[in-house]
């Protein structure tokens, strides 16, 4: 059935609904498996908003009022445009507020199974200031854990504890210990949790006394974001809790850490609500699935990055950006631009953020010493949180030493010196190079000539 002539509406001017601030607008890019391209378009914004395959005797005008309209389509491109009517969605009983899980309902939610839909992907979209008011945002940010730190700006220094499973408590608080004495930032890996050969109240109890004795041998705070991550809001809460008492005095020094794409909105919400005070760390394992350039369904990291910022994260994970280990591209400076700047550029919209607060890029995936310098270079400043795993603890020389190889980088980077003639002054830098000589040798052919190890 073509509902083109009810659920497309190709004179809708997008700049005229810009400026009425009515609609969430929504870009796709999506090949029909059959029929007309129009046809297929409008059955997709049938399906997220007021209709079905067929007619129903139900509907009135008030309901085609709401209906989700496609204003461009252009079967060529095999791109969309859809303007979703603010009411339909979802709002809290509780306080009016919006919530991402109903945007994510209906931008991909059953228009991702339709069986005259061979694939469609959210691109980008653009939330007028009305709507995007209504949702949290970010309470705490980078500036909550700068000013634990007690410093003004510059990138955090971090790492995850390695291995990603299987160390005991008190062989991660050792690592956690090592580390801190050179770095800043730890956080849980994404599955780190409560499993039965570390249980978290022993583990966080012995990583507290770790950062108290860090804190003192360096005369320096430290930082650590805890996996919270539970399919049971009342467990991530005791969980907070447990990490809260254990930290002690040093509470203040606890983000938390969720898996938010896998655990979803709720989880994040649950977080954010209950603890605003605390840095929000919103990990996102599992996105490749749908954000990879592969995938022909689902949505963009740089979508991810804006729900994240709407749901209230302090900062998400942007990955390498093609300069570490995971799937990315030297583009995807854009997520990070996305999330902490008041106004960015999506490839189909520009979204101002009207105020609402910053979230943090926190750099992942495969980064070491030598890595750091070609992706600063990208992303053009180093105003994010950096973690290094196995750029931390696959340094020669330890965590500490691999923490320090870390920061003579970014110094380096910072003060546009280049990375060889860096390592001819600081040790550990050097001994970066031979801890991961594959990547030495690839980005910097005749390095054994030029630093001296
Ligand atoms: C990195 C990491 C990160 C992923 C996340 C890991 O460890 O801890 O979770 O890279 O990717 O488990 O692999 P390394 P992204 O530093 O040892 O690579 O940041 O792209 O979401
Ligand atoms: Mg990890």
């Amino acid at each position: 059935m073509d509902q083109s002539h009810r659920y497309a509406a190709l004179d809708l001017d997008e700049a005229a609904l810009i400026a009425r601030g009515g609609h969430l607008l929504a870009a796709y890019e999506m090949k029909p498996k059959r029929g007309s391209y129009l046809a297929a378009a409008a059955h997709f914004a049938a399906e997220s908003s007021t209709g079905t395959n067929v007619e129903v005797f139900t509907t009135d005008d008030f309901t085609r009022g709401v209906d989700a309209l496609v204003y461009a389509a252009d079967p060529d491109a095999g791109l969309m445009r859809i303007a979703f009517p603010l009411a339909l969605f979802d709002r809290n009983v509780t306080d009016g507020k919006a919530m991402v899980s109903s945007v994510l309902t209906l931008l991909v939610g059953n228009n991702q199974g339709m069986d005259d839909v061979a694939h469609a992907k959210l691109l980008d979209f653009y939330a007028p200031p009305d709507f995007l008011s209504a949702f949290d945002g970010p309470a705490a940010n980078i500036a909550t854990l700068r000013r634990v730190l007690g410093r003004q700006g510059g990138p955090i220094l971090g790492t995850i504890i390695k291995p990603k499973l299987g160390l005991r408590p008190q062989p991660f608080a050792d690592a956690c210990h090592d580390f801190w004495l050179g770095g800043d930032f730890i956080k849980n890996d994404e599955p780190q949790g409560n499993q039965v050969f570390a249980p978290m109240k022993e583990t966080m109890r012995a990583v507290a006394d770790a950062m108290a004795r860090a804190q003192d041998a360096t005369g320096a705070a430290k930082l650590f974001s805890a996996n919270v991550t539970a399919d049971d809001p009342a467990e991530i809460l005791a969980r907070c809790e447990l990490i809260l008492e254990a930290f002690g005095e040093n509470a203040s020094h606890v983000a938390f850490l969720v898996d938010g794409f896998l655990a979803g909105p709720s989880a994040v919400a649950t977080v954010r609500r209950n603890h605003p005070d605390h840095f929000l760390h919103y990990h996102r394992a599992g996105h490749g699935a749908i954000t990879s350039r592969q995938s022909r369904r689902g949505y963009t990291s740089l979508v991810l990055a804006k729900f994240a910022r709407m749901m209230g994260a302090s900062g998400l994970h942007t990955g390498g950006m093609g300069f570490g280990k995971m799937e990315g591209r030297p583009e995807d400076r854009a997520v990070a631009d996305m999330l902490d700047r008041d106004c960015a550029a999506g490839p189909m919209f520009v979204q101002p953020w009207w105020g609402m607060k910053a979230a943090t890029p926190i750099v992942s995936g495969g980064m070491n010493a030598l890595r750091l310098p070609g992706f600063f270079d990208n992303l053009g400043h180093a105003d994010v949180i950096l973690t290094a795993g196995g750029g931390t603890f696959g340094h020669l020389d330890g965590a500490a030493a691999g923490a320090r190889s870390l920061r003579a980088a970014v110094a380096a980077w910072e003060s546009g010196t280049p990375l060889i003639a860096a390592a001819r002054e600081t040790r550990d830098l050097a001994r970066a190079f031979v801890s991961f000589p594959h990547d030495a040798d690839a980005l910097y052919p005749g390095w054994r000539d030029a630093i001296p190890v």
